[in-house]
């Protein structure tokens, strides 16, 4: 049975053309700055978002890391979303690694926070509190369904910041969705940022790895954390030529998954028993919810597996669903086929149970 895996677009393989890369790709040792292919790879990157200088690491959680470690000591404090991935789903590793104190602000559905709430968080010079170091930002907001940020919010941010000699930290695994939702070039969207992490592993398809952006002084100061935490690698053109594929041909793309997207919510909301906001989405993540007794949220999941669908539960009656370079028009067909069946054939099993959240 062929499985249609709609539970991030982090499942995505490798394109034939990443593969035949990564075969023929120049290597060197990379801890000693010798790999000549994550050379190009970090050169090329920084340029697209219009930083200085740029660096590889494995992953998204360790890039985000990295960056909290670089912008801030021990005992300060940096300003998140409480919807934030930063905040929720990178195991604490700023406070439990860099002793450094997470202050969370309400993330708006639209994945902003208000700037009123952002400037009540930063902290007054007295000896009783944390110093505030850092902003937050992510873009696209994964658990705001995806939502862009558009540059005029983040530059409003950014100025705030600076007002009051802070940095501002963008969590861009998703930048380019962003950019390409938005019809903007990136570099709109990062102009008045100090850092920025994006990842190559989830809708560009590289199998591996995340970059991290800013000025020369904070990358060279990076390079220096991701080797405290163990990310020093060495033949990384293994990683960066499929890195480098993905760059150059899997951004415009992205606009494909965006309307997979679109058309698999707006089938959604024609099934009864399932509910969904249609205004929220933009990018390729979609969140719904059961608001029906006629099955439990475990059976809609068992019964969509049996079909070869998978999606992930993130609350006891919301799931999400994520479009990618291996979800297909017609994938969107029979998805929301076999949604309308589930949602059909079902008799009344009592109210939807509550279940562990998974994310
Ligand atoms: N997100 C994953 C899960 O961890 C939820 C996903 O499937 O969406 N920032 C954002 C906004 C992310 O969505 C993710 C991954 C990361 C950072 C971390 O990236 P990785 O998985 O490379 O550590």
């Amino acid at each position: 049975m062929e499985i249609i895996d709609l539970r991030s677009d982090t499942v995505t393989l490798p394109t034939p053309t990443m593969r035949e890369a990564i075969y023929h790709a120049e290597l060197g040792d990379d801890v000693y700055g010798e790999d000549p292919t994550t050379i190009r790879l970090e050169k090329m990157a920084g340029e697209r978002v219009g930083k200085e200088a740029a660096l590889l690491v494995p992953s998204g959680t360790m890039g985000n890391l990295v960056c909290g470690l670089t912008h801030c000591a021990r005992g300060e404090e940096v300003i998140l979303g409480n919807q934030s991935h930063m905040f929720l789903n990178e195991a604490g590793g700023m406070s439990a690694l860099g002793g450094i104190q997470p202050h969370i602000v309400p993330n708006q559905p639209d994945g902003t926070m208000r700037l009123e709430d952002i400037e009540a968080a930063i902290r007054g010079d007295n000896i009783h509190f944390p110093r505030t170091r850092l902003i937050c930002l992510e873009n696209t907001h994964n658990r705001c369904n995806g939502s862009p940020l558009t540059s005029e919010y983040i530059d409003s941010v950014a100025a705030l910041a600076r007002h009051h000699g802070l940095s501002v930290h963008l969590d861009g695994a998703r930048i380019f969705n962003a950019a390409v939702a938005l019809g903007v070039n990136v570099k709109e969207l990062t102009r008045s940022i100090d850092s920025l992490i994006f990842c190559l592993s989830k809708g560009l398809s590289a199998p591996v790895g995340s970059i991290v952006c800013g000025s020369r002084e904070f990358i060279n100061e990076a390079r220096r954390n991701r080797k405290v935490l163990g990310g020093g690698m060495r033949q990384t053109g293994v990683i960066a030529a499929a890195g480098t594929i993905a760059l150059e041909q899997m951004v415009d793309r992205l606009a494909e998954d965006h309307m997979n997207a679109r058309r698999l919510a707006e089938g959604i909301a024609q099934i009864s028993g399932l509910s969904i906001d249609l205004t929220g989405i933009h990018t390729n993540i979609i969140y719904f919810d059961l608001v029906s007794d006629r099955l439990t949220a475990d059976e809609l999941i068992t019964r969509l597996r049996k079909k070869g669908i998978r999606l992930l539960h993130v609350r006891p009656s919301r799931f999400r669903m994520v479009t990618h370079h291996g979800i297909h028009s017609e994938d969107i067909d029979a998805v929301l086929l076999a949604l309308g069946e589930v949602m059909e054939s079902n008799t009344p099993s009592g109210t939807v149970k509550a279940a562990a959240s998974r994310t």
